[in-house]
């Protein structure tokens, strides 16, 4: 019998404090700024991939929810696994015990367990979970941080999801190769068990403006990006960290609110405009602030990615608080369960 090499991983969404939107170099994937995110790591939110090498296949192929994908040559996916092959490569020309694997054609299949394109990060997971199961795969010895770097070719935003907890997405200014534009662990999830993140899935529906043509339209339009890129993030970027350090959450949610507001005011000056947002999107930012306005410091901090729906931040003893209140005003929404309890609309005493 021949042999199976055959490898099966998965990886979480990520969502965004300090936001991605804009690219200075389209095919390497560079950014225009650098982003800060938090891996989600509920068992719900993840993409999961078995990628299998084998000498009978006559040509590399990817199904995504049980729907075959094409691998355009050139293309993202095409890049992450013809560079991944030649991390195999190099690796057998240097361990000559191993099998000669690398030239073998692939096979992959992934499933999200969540809406796909529905602004809830589906391409994030997705392309972190194809990079670490061709590593996986092909056994390779390299870091997160070395495969971030791949599956930033896949999308940008995959880059962040090869680390759990706070992660960073470094620019970088080798603008040649990339080679330093890749991703961080700030700090592990260990650092800061409280925080979690309430998920609002306002709508399921794939998107209307893809992300990628989405800030490709900001780059070229919007004046507002250039201020956000060279006035804003790298000191929000600095001041995110020091927060998440010393476990400021008051701090982390003000910023996280301001970079998700300004990132949709900047979809608005791209022109024509975009809108990612909407009233239901709109209201519960109303509620959030409402709720702040209770406290001395924010209790809760709500982001918005590239859709309509809401991810709220929040520390354990408040989740249950804001999301009866949330409940409260959405009270058609899905019943919502925390610690195996459903939670009842109410509003905070
Ligand atoms: C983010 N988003 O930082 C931001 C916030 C959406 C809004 O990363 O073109 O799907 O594949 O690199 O990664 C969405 O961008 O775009 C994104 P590509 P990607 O999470």
């Amino acid at each position: 019998m021949s042999n199976v090499y055959q490898a099966t991983t998965s990886a979480p969404v990520n969502i965004a404090c300090i936001k991605y939107w804009g690219k200075r170099n389209e095919s390497l994937i560079l950014p225009t700024n650098s982003s800060l995110s938090v891996t989600l790591s509920q068992d719900n939110l993840r993409s999961t991939t078995t990628a299998r090498a084998d000498p009978s296949f006559t040509t590399d192929r990817l199904w995504l929810n049980g729907k075959e994908d094409i691998i355009k040559p050139g293309g993202r996916l095409h890049t992450c696994i013809t560079e991944m092959k030649r991390l195999r490569a190099e690796f057998e020309a240097a361990n000559p015990d191993q099998p000669k694997i690398a030239s073998f054609n692939v096979h992959i299949c992934s499933f999200n367990n969540f809406p796909t394109a529905a602004g809830l990060a589906s391409s994030a997971s997705g392309f972190a979970a194809l990079v670490y199961a061709l590593s996986r795969l092909y056994v390779l010895p390299h870091s997160p941080e070395d495969l971030s770097l791949i599956a930033r070719r896949g999308s940008g935003s995959a880059c962040r999801s090869l680390f759990g907890g706070f992660v960073a997405w470094d620019m970088g200014s080798d603008d040649a190769t990339g080679s330093d534009s890749k991703a961080r662990q700030v700090a592990p999830e260990s650092h800061w068990p409280e925080m979690e993140a309430l998920i609002c899935v306002v709508n399921d529906a794939k998107k209307g403006t893809s992300s990628t043509s989405g800030m490709q339209r900001t780059v070229v339009t919007s004046a507002l990006l250039q201020h956000r890129i060279s006035e804003v993030v790298p000191s929000r970027m600095a001041e995110i960290e020091r927060a998440i350090a010393d476990k400021r959450f008051g701090d982390f949610a003000e910023i996280t609110m301001r970079d998700s507001n300004q990132f949709h005011a900047v979809a608005l000056d791209t022109y024509p405009p975009i809108f990612y947002m909407n009233d239901v999107s709109r209201a519960i930012i109303a509620i959030i602030t409402e709720y702040n306005r209770l406290s001395e410091q924010p209790k809760a901090a709500y982001t918005y990615d590239a859709g309509p729906n809401a991810v709220i931040y929040a520390l354990t003893p408040n989740v249950r608080e804001i999301a009866q209140l949330v409940l409260y005003y959405f009270p058609q929404a899905e019943k919502v369960f925390i610690g195996g309890k459903e939670v009842e609309a109410a509003l905070p005493e």
